[in-house]
């Protein structure tokens, strides 16, 4: 053992030389950008005595003895040194925007959660909308289904409206420096084409969604649409996701009034096997277009949402429809941390942990709260 070492030692000592000689004589040393400024007027000459050639000189600046370099970092250590020379900066990297968290995310303990390591990871997010732009810089895309044939919108990537591609964000828009943050950003989006472009479909569309999400293992459903009129099959394929086991989330609907009195929730929202999401702003007083009724069972934030929407774009949005993704997220978040749950569970804990917030019949139970509920 002892003589294996001292060989290995007496290697390391005969290679080092060779190589710090071979780096300096063969290879050019990387360069990197730097700004360099004068203590005095500009002067080429200088910069030429420590071997930087013209094409190393990027921009020579009028207004301050500023020279925009490509330099080597002995380059750069060798003229700072030099008293001719007042500063040497590496040239930092911009991006045109920072990332923005959209006031809804800290609103229902979003961020919080998330800085607690909670980022709906692993969770798989079926979000039944009008598509999602799969190559949105700001979102990560793990599947999808269009249960329609035509050209148009056969492709569940193709969020030729906008709608779906804004839910995705707000559920699950990435934590990269870049864009928005959603709720649970390492959740798994899949992209459920049930609304053509034009933001319309049918109850037979939802129910292939549904039945779709349920063959292939989603966590979550997020519908964030809705009609007037009752279906008893499409009911029949909401309870069926939920005895499956599925969280099944959706907008109360757009329908409400000042008043706040009329029971306006919409379906799927209304049957038993599906959380209605109402929409409140950032004073929690409700929208006054979200739908009130007994059946109205979590708030969310839902009016002035900024979102992802196709393009690398971003835009804000008003509606229940936005309301539900941050249900969505939440319930991602919190069954990541609580993995042990089942979806009834899950359901009556953000029922539980909920802050209220008034007229039940307006509000639900309140408004939904991640961290609440993770640490409950
Ligand atoms: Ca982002
Ligand atoms: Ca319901």
């Amino acid at each position: 053992m002892k003589k294996i070492l001292f060989i290995l030692s007496a290697l390391v000592l005969l290679l080092m030389p060779l190589q710090t000689g071979f780096a300096q004589e063969v290879e050019p040393q990387s360069k990197s950008d730097y700004l360099v400024k004068f203590d005095g007027p500009a002067e080429k000459g200088l910069l030429k005595a420590f071997g930087v050639e013209d094409q190393d000189i990027k921009h020579t600046f009028t207004k301050l003895p500023v020279v925009a370099l490509s330099l080597s970092d002995n380059q750069a250590k060798s003229l700072l040194n030099h008293p001719q020379i007042e500063a040497v900066e590496k040239d930092a990297k911009v991006k045109a925007f920072a990332q923005t968290t959209p006031w809804g995310i800290p609103h229902v303990q979003g961020t919080d959660a998330q800085n607690d390591g909670h980022t709906g990871n692993g969770v798989k997010v079926a979000v039944l909308d009008t598509g999602i732009d799969c190559s949105h810089e700001d979102l990560n895309v793990s599947g999808g289904h269009s249960v329609f044939d035509d050209a148009e919108n056969s492709d569940p990537c193709n969020d030729g409206n906008g709608h779906g591609t804004h839910v995705a964000g707000t559920v699950a828009g990435l934590d990269n420096g870049l864009g928005v943050l959603g709720v649970a950003p390492q959740a798994s989006l899949y992209a459920v084409k049930v609304l053509n472009n034009d933001g319309s479909g049918s109850y037979s569309g939802i129910a292939e969604g549904i039945e779709w999400a349920i063959n292939n293992d989603m966590d979550i459903i997020n519908m964030s649409l809705g009609g007037s009129q009752s279906s008893s099959i499409l009911e029949d394929f909401a309870n069926l996701a939920y005895d499956e086991g599925v969280l099944v989330v959706a907008a109360a609907g757009n329908s409400g009034n000042k008043g706040g009195k009329n029971d306006s929730v919409g379906y799927p929202a209304k049957y038993q096997s599906v959380i209605a999401v109402a929409a409140v702003d950032q004073n929690n007083q409700r929208a006054s277009f979200s739908s009130t009724g007994p059946a109205v069972e979590l708030s969310a934030p839902g009016v002035n949402i900024l979102s992802s929407v196709p393009g690398n774009s971003y835009d804000s949005y008003n509606g229940t429809s936005m309301a539900s993704p941050h249900v969505a997220g939440v319930a991602a978040q919190v069954w990541a941390a609580k993995p042990g749950l089942s979806n009834v569970e899950l359901r009556q804990l953000l029922n539980d942990t909920a802050q209220p917030l008034g007229d039940s019949g307006q509000y639900g139970l309140g408004l939904v709260q991640s961290l609440d509920a993770i640490n409950q």
